[in-house]
């Protein structure tokens, strides 16, 4: 969709710092990161809600977190997803927030790789 900002993102109109990419699925840092380390896993699929994803795209979702949680290391983390503006959702294309829980003796959370 042209005025979406995370398909901007998708077509590279936009940068981010990626950290996987698919077919399906592309995860990045989120710009104003709760905690070091918050990523956006999301459905190339253009779709506000989720009930606007295909199945066989949201099926890739969970796969990429446990991939991003492997590459670094990741233990505790919050996984996220707001549907509606109730729920607190601001970019009207579905995203999964993964959201690192630092240990308070170790620092601010995870640092993925060349971050
Ligand atoms: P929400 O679930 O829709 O409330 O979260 C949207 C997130 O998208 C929020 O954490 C923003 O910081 C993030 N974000 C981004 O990473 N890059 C952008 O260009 C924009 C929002 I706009």
């Amino acid at each position: 969709m042209a005025a979406c900002i995370f398909c901007k993102i998708i077509k590279g109109d936009i940068p981010s710092f990626k950290l996987f990419e698919s077919d399906k699925v592309l995860a990045f840092l989120d710009i104003e990161p709760l905690s070091r380390g918050h990523a956006l896993v999301i459905p190339k699929h253009h779709g506000a809600k989720l009930t606007d994803i295909p199945d066989d795209q949201l099926s890739e979702i969970l796969p990429v977190v446990k991939k991003l949680a492997s590459a670094t290391g990741a233990e505790n983390y919050n996984l996220l997803q707001n549907n509606g503006r109730l729920a607190h959702q601001v970019v009207d294309h579905v995203h999964f927030h993964m959201i690192p829980k630092p240990n308070p003796e170790e620092g601010m959370g995870i640092s993925w790789p060349a971050q």
